[in-house]
């Protein structure tokens, strides 16, 4: 077959072997990915028939509307996606952003041929009760060494939404804290939030932005405005929603109209806290992602972030910088916030995704008083946290941090060439690293698009009414970027 080779790959890096799996000759990079040199479709459609089958055989126990494959992750690696019809898709979506070394890194693989590493992933504590000897150690050696500057503190959860969900009651508590002062809570306090009534279950709120996604849970959700399909039918609490800047693009020529911009919504903000004062329900907090991604990978300006903060220090309401998404490094900074050069550390900072576990960084002042109070069964695994630690090793050694601005120079600039080119359908490229996106002319095109991309060998996602969505893994190379725009361009010439 003619489809691997050496050729697009910078030499130093890559050697060339045979491998078996469909006995063809795959290209190994920096440390031993092995990857095919570029993406191979095979079936009419994808999903293909195979995935169809399993489709229907999943479909009998749970819905299925959003698979939109059967992935082969025996087969899979690094930057290359391999599904049951024998598909091989440059995975440019990441399970959502989640992937750091790609798929099968030969640094993970090789961490569970080691006793100790498998004895801490079967015997998962309950780290709130009997943590294992060594967690004091990797909590320190491990998440604190990535910690944001400033932040000393890290409570670990499982995943995003229960990461924002504790991080907002460790605020409420603290909220309630600076008011109560030394005193102890009162019997009062005490009955009443026993039946979810204030004092005890005081009327405080979070205030968050219009397009926001911070996860689906209950409190989470009430932050949530990205799609309505998210929150439908389910109850919310009436908390406020700030307008989120929409800026207009190329940047550099609309900065007074963009700075107007970031002026209104800011008023918003201090307007909704006075107004949510006088209804008797204060703003503890505000939540706000540094890139907003579901809701359309809307950016805001350091300058916003800086005065948000400003706002939320004169109202002491806690900022809360959600990293879900944008943490770990796709930005071109471990955290997509250092890129704001704000002028405290935020409050708390919450991550999942690419860091395998979840959690949130924090101050002394967000820690509870009273045992208790932020707790869960699991509180974190340490079994992810063996993956972190190496992660974190590659992206070290391999300068993946250096890649990623790297190999997202390429592709930004191919994508403001693309939209040079075909200007009546993309427009407003944007984004930092690799985090990257583009508008199209409308949801129609925007959809074809990326599931024409996807019939041409290269997974992107969809996100807001009209972006596609870049999220490729830290190990994403120039020789990549390249490819995407190649098959990129041949689709867009094709509408
Ligand atoms: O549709 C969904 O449920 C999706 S699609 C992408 C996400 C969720 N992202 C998760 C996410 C996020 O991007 C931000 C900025 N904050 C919180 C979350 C929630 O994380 P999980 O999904 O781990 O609960």
């Amino acid at each position: 077959m003619r489809f691997f080779g050496l050729n697009m790959l910078p030499k130093a890096h890559t050697h060339i072997r045979k491998c078996n799996i469909f006995q063809l000759n795959f290209v190994k990079q920096y440390s031993t990915t092995l990857e095919p040199k570029e993406p191979v479709v095979l079936s009419k459609t994808i999903p293909g028939p195979k995935s169809t089958d399993l489709k229907t055989q999943l479909g009998a126990v749970q819905s299925t509307g959003t698979v939109q494959f059967f992935a082969d992750y025996e087969k899979s690696t690094g930057n290359y996606i391999f599904d049951v019809d024998g598909n091989i898709l440059l995975d440019v979506y990441t399970q959502i952003s989640s992937v750091p070394l790609g798929y099968n890194h030969p640094r993970l693989l090789n961490l569970f041929k080691d006793d100790k590493n498998i004895k801490t992933l079967i015997n998962r504590p309950a780290l709130g009760v009997f943590p294992g000897k060594e967690w004091p150690e990797k909590l320190q050696s491990i998440l604190m060494n990535i910690a944001p500057k400033g932040l000393n503190k890290i409570t670990t959860m499982m995943c995003g939404s229960c990461s924002n969900e504790n991080a907002f009651k460790s605020i409420f508590i603290w909220y309630q804290n600076k008011l109560r002062g030394s005193t102890a809570f009162t019997a009062e306090e005490m009955n009443s939030c026993m039946i979810n009534m204030p004092p005890g279950a005081p009327n405080l709120s979070i205030l968050s932005f219009k397009g926001a996604f911070h996860g689906r849970t209950l409190g989470a959700l009430s932050t949530t405005h990205s799609k309505y399909i998210h929150k439908i039918d389910v109850p919310s609490f009436d908390w406020p929603i700030a307008s989120f800047p929409q800026y207009k693009y190329p940047l550099e020529e609309n900065i007074a109209e963009n700075k107007k911009e970031d002026e209104r919504c800011l008023g918003e903000v201090q307007s909704l806290i006075d107004l949510y004062n006088t209804k008797g329900k204060p703003v503890a907090g505000v939540i706000v992602e540094p890139i907003q991604s579901e809701g359309g990978d809307n950016e805001a300006s350091p300058e916003f972030f800086r005065a948000l903060q400003k706002i939320c220090k004169k109202n002491g309401a806690a900022l809360l910088i959600d990293e879900v998404q944008t943490g770990g490094g796709s930005t071109g900074k471990f955290w997509c916030h250092e890129h704001f050069n704000l002028e405290f550390p935020p409050d708390v900072v919450t991550f999942s995704k690419k860091l395998q576990l979840g959690g949130y960084f924090h101050s002394d002042d967000f820690v509870p008083k009273e045992p208790y109070r932020i707790f869960n069964t699991w509180m974190g695994d340490p079994g992810k946290i063996i993956l972190l630690e190496e992660i974190l090793k590659v992206i070290n050694e391999e300068k993946l941090l250096e890649n990623v601005n790297l190999a997202g120079k390429v592709l930004k600039d191919g994508l403001i060439n693309l939209e040079k080119e075909f200007p009546h359908l993309l427009n407003s490229t944007r984004g930092r690293g690799t985090f990257l996106a583009v508008n199209c002319c409308n949801t129609k095109v925007r959809d074809l698009l990326v599931n024409t991309l996807k019939l041409h060998g290269v997974q992107t996602g969809g996100c807001g009414e009209i972006s596609i969505r870049f999220r490729p893994a830290l190990i994403f190379r120039e020789h990549h970027a390249n490819i995407v725009l190649d098959r990129f361009r041949t689709v867009l010439k094709t509408l």
